[in-house]
């Protein structure tokens, strides 16, 4: 016993030494150093501070006139591009070549046709709609979007609606941003009682969906005798498109929305 007591000295007295190095740092940190700045003092300040604004086209904020089209002013930091206001009056196949070519926008996305009625709009509406896919955030909202885990490795945002598009899904070749007709929510489709409207779904998108008009008055099967409804059994696979038909008789306002795995889809946007 008295042979192995200053071995065991020695092994308690390393011991100590060793806890002194191990927790040494850690205890100072918290103890001696400076306390450094919180977050909430950092942005004391925020509130009095105007966000810097990254628009490359100040000339967009301005009342104008496109091809025909008034446009009001739009103060705003990144004012939406009044081209695409003016093609989304007059439609895609009436606004200039030089109009068209300063949006994002396919030129056969929205095709107006001929004014039924006379009352001075036109009465046969064509759309042409996408899907594609949001991370992060959307111009439509300051909020930060949820990402879902749909499939191991696979955790997209929203996937949307967008008018048919040309070019490419972020401003330019050297911007990060997403191209601003990539939105949430999808677009709004304002049509009048005994419009015959046309919404053609373009699927260049990774997994297959449809669009079920919810709530809409429309036919079972569209004018080609196809489904009509757009719901699970009648996916529209990708690199395929169809057309969904309507003439509503009722006024209101109607969702739109994706009817494939609808657990997951409905909840992707
Ligand atoms: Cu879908």
């Amino acid at each position: 016993m008295t042979k192995y007591f200053p071995v065991l000295l020695l092994i308690l007295f390393i011991g100590c030494l060793a806890s002194a190095v191990w927790f040494a740092p850690t205890l100072s940190v918290s103890a001696g150093a400076e306390a450094p700045p919180t977050v909430s003092a950092l942005n004391n300040n925020a509130d009095s501070i105007e966000a810097p604004c990254s628009s490359n086209h100040p000339e967009w904020r301005q009342a104008q006139v496109i091809d025909g089209v008034s446009i009001a002013e739009s103060p705003i930091c990144d004012a939406d591009n009044p081209y695409a206001v003016a093609l989304a009056v007059k439609g895609s196949n009436n606004v200039s070549m030089a109009t068209l070519m300063q949006t994002d926008i396919a030129q056969d996305a929205l095709i107006l046709g001929e004014d039924l009625d006379q009352d001075g709009d036109p009465d046969v509406i064509n759309i042409k709609l996408e899907v594609v896919e949001l991370n992060g955030s959307s111009p439509d909202g300051s909020f930060l979007m949820n990402t879902f885990a749909i499939a191991p490795g696979l955790q997209p945002g929203l996937w949307v609606f967008t008018p048919k598009s040309r070019g490419m899904a972020i401003k330019g070749y050297n911007s990060t941003e997403a191209a601003p007709m990539l939105r949430a929510p999808s677009p709004t489709i304002r049509v009048e009682q005994g419009d015959k409207v046309v919404i053609t779904l373009e699927n260049t998108h990774y997994l297959p969906h449809t669009i079920h008009l919810h709530g809409v008055d429309h036919p079972w099967l569209n004018s080609e005798g196809h489904d009509n409804d757009g719901v699970e059994e009648h996916p529209v696979l990708p690199g395929e498109q169809h057309r969904y038909e309507i003439q509503p008789r009722h006024a209101g306002t109607m969702l739109y929305h994706c009817h494939v795995q609808t657990a997951q889809h409905l909840m992707m946007g």
